[in-house]
C-alpha cells in the first residue's frame, strides 16, 4: 500500500500544476472586468470629462455627439475615432488602461474651442 501512494500522489501534485499552469495561461480576457462607460460630446466639452476606473478594465466606451462631428483620441495611444453628428449614430471603441493617467481630447476640427476640448481617464492600481 505504502509503495503505491507516493507515486498517485506525485500524479495526482502533478495534474493539479498542470490545471493551475491552464488557468493561469488561459485565462483570457473573456472573464477581464468590464465596464461601459458612456460620453456625450457638444461644443466643447465631453462628459463626463474624467473617467475613474481600475488599471486592466476593459472600458467599452460608447461615444455619441449631441451636436457635430466630433473625434475620439487617447493621446499616445491609437485610439483615435470620429463620432457622427447628432443622431446618426454611437462611436464604440475599448481601451484597457495600464495604471495611470490618460488624456483624451477632440480630434476633428470642431470649432472655436476645439482645443480645449478635453478629458482625462484615471486607471489605478
Ligand atoms: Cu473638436
Amino acid at each position: 500500500m505504502r509503495r503505491l501512494r507516493a507515486p498517485l500522489l506525485l500524479a495526482v501534485a502533478t495534474a493539479l500544476t498542470a490545471s493551475v499552469v491552464l488557468l493561469a495561461r488561459g485565462a483570457p480576457q473573456a472573464d477581464a472586468p468590464r465596464q461601459v462607460v458612456e460620453i456625450t460630446a457638444e461644443r466643447f466639452t465631453f462628459t463626463p470629462s474624467e473617467i475613474r476606473t481600475k488599471a486592466g478594465t476593459m472600458l467599452e466606451i460608447r461615444l455619441r455627439s449631441d451636436d457635430t462631428a466630433h473625434g475620439f483620441h487617447i493621446v499616445g495611444t491609437d485610439v483615435d475615432l470620429e463620432l457622427p453628428k447628432r443622431g446618426r449614430g454611437v462611436a464604440t471603441v475599448t481601451f484597457t488602461p495600464k495604471a495611470g493617467r490618460y488624456t483624451f481630447e477632440c480630434s476633428r476640427l470642431c470649432g472655436a474651442g476645439h482645443e480645449f476640448m478635453r478629458g482625462v481617464i484615471v486607471a489605478s492600481e
